[in-house]
């Protein structure tokens, strides 16, 4: 068995699949604290965890002029300044579920919670290609950087994927070689001992075990970059796909949820208000800007009260126009209609572009279940 060596998990994970570990916390977690705590934190594993020891593990730099780069994790330590940044990480399949509600979709049925917040901290990538002999005149033909994972399926294909040299290489594009989470060692289903951390940019990017760096005039030729995690029109079906006609999806679209109350609640309440919270993140470093918040089916609306931090602590500072990477938490306390036995509770956010969701499904449904950031509505009862 190919994952027996896979580590222990939190038994609070909802799994979505075991072999390969796929799992997300239950939603009210996300909400709980604004870094979401490693244990908690959704986990995206296509293959078995490889096993890797920090004092062997080596990763190779290819592609420029000068030659192979290898680095030690030693090397990535203490030769290149180490960089903090809290990032929001979510997968392209997060809230598949709401998709697949509307007609089947391929893919893991997740809920809401493939999606975490995090500090992670590691070498600038940027710095790490420019040690390797990188610069603008040199590498003209240069226009995409791939990256390569240690964990590999049977047949020895590993993990990759690819992100455009710009954001690599770009003074403000924040991409780290993380070798912490949260402050601690990143944990082995998080991509111990290395892995890249692509802020603004969706989960399938940011690859775990990192083995070796490659920057090239053309994309990763893996599976998981030209055959996988691309959008399609909601009329295409798998007898008409062309995964070649599609770019890969990078930077992720505007997205919020709720996480309290649960759908389905039954709410037993002699109070008159309701308090209800969530996640609002974009992509591509666009702040949201405001969350919208419904309790009748979106027949009106408050304005949410947005946080980037714990209740009663201070907030992170607020990041440079653009670089927006992580996630902001919301909450709002509303009287309850006094005859309604049922509510339907609605968010949508706005980013720094003006960019909003979608009121529904259909019109973005796709035949993989990405990239699913309709409004999000959950149902209550209220039991008086
Ligand atoms: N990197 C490697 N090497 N192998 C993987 O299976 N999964 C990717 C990405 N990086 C993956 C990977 C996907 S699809 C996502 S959403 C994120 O890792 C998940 O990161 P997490 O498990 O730390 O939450
Ligand atoms: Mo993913």
């Amino acid at each position: 068995d190919p994952f027996s060596s896979d580590p222990e998990r939190h038994p609070v994970l909802q799994v979505n699949t075991l072999k390969p570990f796929n799992a997300e916390p239950p939603p009210e977690i996300l909400s709980d604290s604004y870094i979401t705590p490693s244990a908690f934190f959704f986990k995206r594993n296509h293959l078995p965890v490889p096993q890797l020891d920090q004092a062997s593990y080596r990763l190779q730099v290819e592609g420029l002029p000068q030659g192979v780069l290898s680095l030690s994790l030693e090397d990535l330590k203490t030769k290149f300044p180490k960089h903090t940044v809290t990032v929001t990480l979510q997968c392209a399949g997060n809230r598949r579920g709401d998709m697949n509600k509307v007609k089947p979709v391929k893919g893991l049925n997740w809920g809401v919670a493939a999606i975490g917040n995090a500090k992670w901290s590691g070498a600038r990538l940027r710095d790490v290609l420019l040690a390797a002999g990188f610069e603008p005149g040199v590498a003209q033909w240069a226009r995409h950087v791939q990256f390569e994972g240690l964990d590999k399926d049977v047949t020895g294909t590993s993990y990759g994927a690819s992100i455009p040299l710009n954001k690599a290489i770009g003074e403000e594009g924040d991409v780290l070689l993380a070798y912490e989470m949260n402050g601690e060692d990143i944990p082995r289903d998080h991509g111990y001992p290395v892995r890249v951390v692509v802020p603004g940019v969706v989960g399938a990017r940011n690859v775990k075990w990192l083995g070796k760096i490659v920057v090239s005039a053309e994309e990763s030729s893996s599976h998981w970059q030209q055959q996988d995690y691309k959008g399609f029109a909601p009329g295409t079906d798998w007898n008409q796909v062309d995964f070649e006609s599609a770019p890969a999806i990078q930077e992720l679209p505007v997205q919020s949820a709720i996480t309290v109350p649960a759908d389905g609640a039954v709410i037993h309440h002699s109070d008159e208000t309701l308090t209800v919270a969530g996640y609002a993140w974009s992509g591509g470093g666009r702040e949201v800007i405001r969350v919208d918040v419904s309790l009748d089916g979106g027949k009106t609306w408050q304005v949410a009260q947005l946080r980037s931090g714990d209740k009663g602590q201070a907030p992170e500072p607020s990041p440079p126009p653009g670089r927006a990477w992580a996630w902001k938490l919301w909450e709002i306390t509303a009287p309850l209609p006094p005859e309604a036995e049922e509510l339907e509770i609605i968010c949508k956010a706005v980013d720094s572009s003006y960019n909003v969701q979608p009121d529904t499904v259909p019109p973005i449904w796709n035949l993989r279940g990405l990239l699913s950031n309709a409004w999000h509505r959950v149902t209550v009862r209220l039991r008086r």
